[in-house]
């Protein structure tokens, strides 16, 4: 049975049939409380979800909806090791790589945190050498430059998290990343490295990623183009992966690889060896700490009723405005130049988990499952796109993310930059009516323009200072709400065979691609042109 038709979905039609002109000017002149009463504080972070277009009523009728859904089972069932991820037969436990409470988990008998601390350590332990000089290149120079190699999963989260905890990093150490395979990356990133200060991580789970492994092979001739001997791999080189037998093959010494376990999904990564440039680049500490943070937040989300549950809530706002308001996407909005790819990294936590259009028996849904997520940082997208957000045709909900201190006290400028975040969430929600643009005396024929009908909704996420804990809880809580909303939506969330097809394809495609391979002209007439006008205008080199 689709979801539409179960009892408790209904009556959330129903209700919304009731509720869809209700405007937040009103909700809130009708409840005095009404910030108080939707917000929530918790791991550092300080939740308003008031002006949401939700009501007491609304948030009652989605959690039993998601008792329905049985939301508490499945929260356990993923925490307890269940193979949740049915459509690859794994467990889910990225809540392992955090689990700072000394109690074991337990898979198939196994206590599985003696293996994560195990790795832990090692990374530590590399990470000092790395960071105390000790670590020497294959000349004996100290390593200055560290590139991580990876992609999607073994990129973005080290990307994002190194991006946004700069503040904390050792700065003697130049920190890359090369995810894709246009050679412009790599050859970008090592422009002005030398290799003899340079180590490479190769990040890949599987360690047959096209991309990675096209990368590394590179990396590999530019230290032995440079030094001319084999031996050379070993100082410069380690990996993250779990496939020991094509670690050894590329020539990696399998005492400098990392291993993770296959019940980690790769946008799930980032505190398994996986965050290894990380460990290097903030220390062990604050590793730690980000770790902590991650754990704060899945203490919460395991333990914490379903109404007082900060992911649960964003779970069920989000669902209320993607199925019923019929908006197709969530702005992110970092106020927060060093969260600037946070937008990116949440795209595939999101995206890539719930854009699902089938659902767990298989059958095609007839009904919304995950939203476009989007966003950059306030307040440069104050003066690109943030118009048609306020004045547009399309409801976007959106996520504003502040803090009370910043980082880096220069004159007034943080007070501008929180007072533009306040203001924005504002003009949003209320808006400015014709009765104020009388009354500040605009031209008639302009008024049409300047109205902002408001009734845009948001949610503040509010932190007293972005730290590696208070990071660490925030991405938490969006993988949570991820989480939820695949179970509420009755899909998997945890596999991403959407990504298969083209890979397929495109091996098929590159046989075609040299200049005297036969023209297969297999294709669709569109595909057969596009490769053929490449072809010919291909350089003879
Ligand atoms: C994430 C996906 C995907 C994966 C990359 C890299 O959940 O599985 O983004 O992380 O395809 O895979 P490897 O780590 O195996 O190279």
């Amino acid at each position: 049975m689709g979801i539409c038709k179960i009892r408790e979905w209904k009556d959330l039609e129903n209700h919304f049939n009731e509720v869809k002109n209700q405007t937040l000017t009103t909700l809130f002149l009708d409840d005095k409380n009404r910030a108080k009463q939707f917000t929530l504080t918790d791991c550092g972070w300080f939740v308003d979800f008031s002006k949401n277009l939700v009501t007491q009523k609304t948030l009652q009728l989605l959690i039993k909806y998601a008792e329905h859904q049985k939301l508490g089972d499945e929260i356990a069932n993923m925490f307890a090791g269940e193979k949740i991820n049915r459509t690859e037969n794994r467990s889910v436990l990225h809540v392992a790589l955090r689990n700072l409470s000394g109690n074991p988990i337990t898979l198939e008998g196994k206590n599985i945190m003696a293996g994560v601390n195990s790795v832990i350590g090692r990374m530590e332990s590399l990470a000092r050498k790395i960071r105390s000089g000790k670590w020497k290149g294959y000349s004996g120079k100290k390593i200055k430059n560290v590139i991580n190699i990876g992609i999607g999963g073994s990129d973005l989260g080290p990307v994002m998290i190194y991006e946004a905890l700069k503040f904390y990093s050792e700065r003697s150490l130049n920190i890359r990343f090369v995810s894709n395979i246009d050679a412009t990356h790599l050859t970008e990133q090592l422009y002005d490295l030398n290799p003899e200060e340079s180590l490479f991580i190769v990040a890949s789970k599987t360690f047959t990623t096209q991309e990675t492994m096209t990368n590394a092979e590179s990396a590999k001739r530019w230290i032995l183009n440079h030094f001319n001997e084999q031996e050379a791999v070993r100082n410069h080189f380690v990996a993250l992966s779990t496939n020991l037998e094509a670690v050894k093959a590329f020539g990696i010494d399998t005492d400098n690889m990392f291993e993770f376990w296959d019940w980690v999904g790769g946008r799930y990564s980032l505190t398994s060896a996986i965050g290894l440039s990380l460990m290097i680049a903030l220390g062990p500490d604050n590793f730690r700490a980000l770790r902590n943070g991650f754990f704060k937040a899945d203490t919460h989300f395991r333990q914490k009723e379903l109404k007082a549950n900060i992911p649960v809530i964003m779970g069920l706002i989000g669902i209320w405005y993607n199925n019923f308001y019929g908006s197709d996407t969530l702005a992110i909005l970092p106020y927060d130049q060093y969260l600037h790819r946070l937008p990116a990294y949440l795209q595939q936590t999101d995206m890539e988990s719930n854009g699902k259009g089938v659902d767990r028996q298989g059958v095609p849904v007839n009904y919304q499952t995950g939203p476009i997520i989007w966003g950059e940082p306030g307040t440069n997208g104050q003066h690109a796109f943030y118009q048609l957000i306020h004045q547009g045709t399309k409801i976007i909900p959106c996520d504003f993310i502040g803090f009370v201190n910043s980082l880096n006290r220069l004159g007034d400028h943080h007070e501008k930059l929180m007072a533009n975040f306040f203001a924005q969430q504002e003009a949003l929600a209320f808006g400015k009516n014709e009765a104020r643009l009388i009354a500040e005396q605009v031209n008639s024929d302009q008024i049409p323009f300047r109205i902002f009908e408001g009734n845009r909704p948001s949610t503040c996420f509010l932190a007293e200072k972005l730290s590696p804990e208070t990071l660490g809880a925030l991405i938490a809580f969006y993988e949570h709400k991820v989480f939820v909303q695949g179970v509420l939506w009755n899909i998997y969330s945890f596999d991403q065979w959407g990504v298969e097809l083209g890979k397929q394809l495109a091996g098929n495609i590159l046989k075609e691609l040299p200049k005297n391979a036969p023209a297969t002209l297999s294709h669709d007439s569109s595909t057969n042109q596009q490769i053929e006008y490449f072809k010919s205008k291909r350089n003879d080199d």
